[in-house]
């Protein structure tokens, strides 16, 4: 089996040990000893694949979310209490009047129980209810002074504490990461001068342009009312009925369509501001900005038949590779990216900046890196943490500010608003971790579940009891700098600007700008969604929607779906369309990153009469590199190798299928190879790391399970697949560098449009 950490040594330094973890080791004496796999010696399947990776050591500097130890509770070597902290002797029986009686109504410590437990629930988020967060820090790569007072950019190194909450949109909190979907990428910075919370998404832009229609697209999107289905799925009627009667989603759509919208990992996506803001300098000059976040880890994602079977192999797939990650000190990052530009710089493009769905391409504005963000700590509590941390667009910072973008204007609205059920209250900033470091002091008073004891008569302002304070931060030379920026006054008007009319233009862009893999993929991903839907107009009205996007796009479209491509959708603007070059960046597949082989998980398939040297030199060379290899073979159990030697199964196949792998090794050995031809599941499993693009490496007899799986054998025998590889055991080394490098770019869709 692989390495096992030290018994008694927190997982993760960032995080000290907890009650139950902590106590791997049980101490002499203890009656309940809480198990762990890695201490227990039970089955290796249990064990996090990539605790293998890194050492937990934490990087110097912030402590993260340091801020909540107050609140961290810890039953270790205390007794059982009641909520009012009365000792529990006997935490088995209810209070009966007689052994066979009723229930005494006075058994206080019975109700307090069940009063407790029937409360336990609070609403899910109406969107956004399924996600996964984790603490770190953002750091600056410079003082960006001249463009922002914003504290988090105030000197170089300057590190402010971050809580990162990534989310599918459509699906309920139990629902499965992998679906195709939009995905959230909210960050609260803990600043100096209070929380900032940049509330984006994995893609740029979005279905609408207007707050106005929000509770539309949504209810169109989620489990349609009368039967509650489809769970998590955009492949429905309604959804596709709202939006071919909107086309400005049209530019989204083919986001949403591409393989953006399932990634491989949430380490492994970008996120976007999507809105334009405003930078403003400490003497009130102001820019506007486009927030990017990209992953140092690469762009990468799953492919569809793919994703469909996570949802039922590990629906928390995404959950748990974040967890993994920051357990095994491989702590994810990305780079802030700003792109700046001035009011008179956005009057000349040939789109709206307010209109939340265009972009401003890279080669109009270049994305200027600012800074890393780093997650390196884990949430003690998923309820505390993750589950209640509020995120809301109003929440900016000096520095920070809106723009008139009619899409953040109702945001600024509905995130502070929709707390106020969803948490049960207006107090919900002082839930730990969403109480800012900065200090608060108002005169905002009472309300449901108040924590805070303010002392004194004094609850106004102004006043004179109070020597006037808390008082106004101007008077002590504290500006504020939002809404300086003076605006002409407008009639009231219920409309849009010209610009926002150009619908298909960037819908173009995004098209034009694929790999032909990736437009393949959303042809496909358009025909699996339209075919799904029940009625045919609908089909109709979105194939006249794309006819407006590309012609291959719409004739591949329509081919699936059995149809002809009807009349284009009549344009909403008579103006030109403007042309935009093809812009590389895109293409998910211009980012493929610096992680390398690194916390990538790859399969060792191996079978009774294995060779053991080669499959120990293949192991550990994958540790060496970071990778997380597994032994996976038909059952759990220890494979006898040839040289009579025993190896541990980390996991069986059926427990662990070819989808929750990177890559594959087929380890070397006659028998071995012989056995895995023969089982089916395991010719399924390589056969869908072939079918999925995933770097193969078969080691001497290995081949003959590649053979026995159909992969073409004219590929295995030198023909141009770098990702399709075998090698004689003893001669390792080339093919295991060549198949880390595959490793390294993801997977190999070459071998897809073959
Ligand atoms: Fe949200 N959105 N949204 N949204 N959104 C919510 O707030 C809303 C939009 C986004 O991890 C809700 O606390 C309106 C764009 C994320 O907790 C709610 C409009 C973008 C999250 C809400 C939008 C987002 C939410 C539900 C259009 C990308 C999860 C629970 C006017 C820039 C945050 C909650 C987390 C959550 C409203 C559009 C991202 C109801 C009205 C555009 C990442 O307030």
């Amino acid at each position: 089996g692989g390495q096992q950490l030290a018994a008694g040594m927190p997982f993760n330094a960032n995080k000290e040990g907890e009650h139950g973890e902590a106590a791997r080791e049980p101490q002499p004496g203890r009656t309940c000893p809480v198990p762990h796999a890695a201490a227990t010696g039970s089955t290796a399947s249990e064990v996090n694949a990539s605790s293998k990776v890194g050492n937990g050591t934490p990087p110097p500097g912030v402590c993260p979310a340091g801020h909540l130890d107050r609140v961290r509770a810890d039953g270790t070597e205390q007794p059982l209490t009641t909520n009012q902290g009365v000792p529990v002797a006997d935490n088995q029986n209810s209070l009966k009047v007689g052994l066979r009686g009723p229930t005494a109504m006075e058994d206080f410590i019975l109700r307090e129980k069940l009063t407790h437990f029937d409360h336990e629930r609070i609403p899910e988020r109406v969107v956004h209810a399924r996600g996964s967060a984790a603490h770190g820090y953002f750091e600056s790569y410079q003082d960006l002074g001249n463009l922002t007072r914003a504290t988090p950019f105030a000197a170089a190194g300057k590190r402010t504490p971050v809580f990162v909450r990534f989310s599918t949109v459509a699906g309920e909190r139990g629902s499965a990461d992998t679906v195709r979907d939009v995905r959230g990428f909210a960050v609260k910075f803990y600043t100096d001068e209070g929380n900032w919370d940049l509330v984006g998404n994995n893609m740029p832009v979005f279905f609408i342009q207007d707050a106005m229609k929000f509770p539309d697209l949504v209810h169109a999107v989620k489990p349609e009312p009368h039967h509650a289905m489809p769970q998590a799925s955009s492949a429905h009627d309604t959804f596709w009925d709202f939006v071919s009667l909107m086309p400005e989603s049209t530019h989204m759509l083919m986001w949403q369509m591409s393989d953006r919208a399932i990634p491989r990992s949430y380490r492994t996506m970008q996120g976007f501001g999507v809105h334009t803001f405003r930078l403003v300098n400490a003497q009130g000059e102001s820019v506007f900005c486009k927030f990017h976040w990209n992953p140092v880890g690469g762009t990468h994602s799953l492919v569809w038949d793919e994703a469909a079977r996570i949802v039922g192999a590990d629906p928390d797939f995404h959950r748990r590779d974040l967890w993994e990650a920051i357990e095994a000190g491989a702590y994810p990052e990305w780079e802030l990216g700003l792109q700046v530009f001035t009011e008179e710089q956005a009057a000349g493009f040939p789109f709206d900046v307010l209109d939340p769905t265009k972009i401003v391409p890279e080669e109009l504005v270049p994305v200027r890196a600012v800074g890393k963000m780093t997650l390196n700590r884990n949430p003690d509590n998923f309820f505390a943490e993750t589950e209640q941390v509020a995120f809301c667009t109003a929440h900016i910072v000096p520095g920070i500010d809106f723009t008139n973008d009619p899409l953040l204007q109702g945001r600024i609205h509905s995130y502070l608003d929709t707390q106020i059920s969803r948490l049960g209250g207006p107090n919900f900033h002082e839930i730990p971790v969403n109480a800012p470091l900065a200090p608060v002091h108002n005169n905002q008073r009472d309300g449901v579940h108040r924590q805070a004891v303010h002392r004194g008569r004094v609850s106004y302002e102004p006043n004179s009891l109070g020597g006037g304070c808390p008082f106004q931060a101007g008077m002590a030379g504290f500006t504020t700098t939002f809404h300086q920026h003076p605006q002409p006054p407008e009639d009231k008007v219920r409309g849009k600007p010209e610009l926002f009319a150009d619908h298909y233009s960037q819908a173009h862009l995004f098209w034009i700008s694929q790999t032909p893999a990736e437009q393949a993929h959303i042809v496909n991903a358009f025909r699996f969604e339209l075919t799904r839907v029940q009625t045919p107009a609908v089909r109709v009205r979105l194939l006249s929607m794309l006819a407006n996007v590309d012609p291959i796009l719409v004739e591949g479209v329509a081919q699936g779906l059995g149809m002809e491509v009807p009349q284009p959708m009549p344009l909403a603007t008579d103006a030109p369309p403007p042309h935009y070059p093809p812009s590389p960046a895109l293409s998910l597949l211009a980012r493929p990153g610096a992680l390398g082989a690194r916390t990538r998980k790859v399969a060792i398939l191996a079978g009774h009469g294995v060779d053991a040297p080669s499959l120990k030199a293949v192991y550990a060379s994958l540790l060496a590199a970071g990778a997380a290899p597994r032994v996976v073979a038909p059952q759990l159990g220890q494979l006898v190798a040839t040289d009579g030697s025993r190896i541990d199964v980390e996991i069986s196949i059926d427990a662990g299928p070819s989808v929750l792998y990177d890559g594959v090794i087929v380890a070397d050995g006659a028998a071995s190879a012989a056995m895995l031809s023969g089982d089916a599941d395991a010719r399924e499993f390589v056969r869908l790391q072939y079918r999925h693009c995933k770097p193969m490496l078969a080691v001497g007899a290995g081949k003959e399970l590649l053979t026995a799986a159909g992969v073409p054998p004219a590929l295995l025998d030198g023909a141009p697949d770098p990702a399709l590889l075998n090698a004689a055991a003893g001669a390792l080394d080339g093919a295991l560098a060549a198949f880390q490098q595959a490793l390294s770019t993801h997977r190999d869709f070459r071998r897809e449009m073959d």
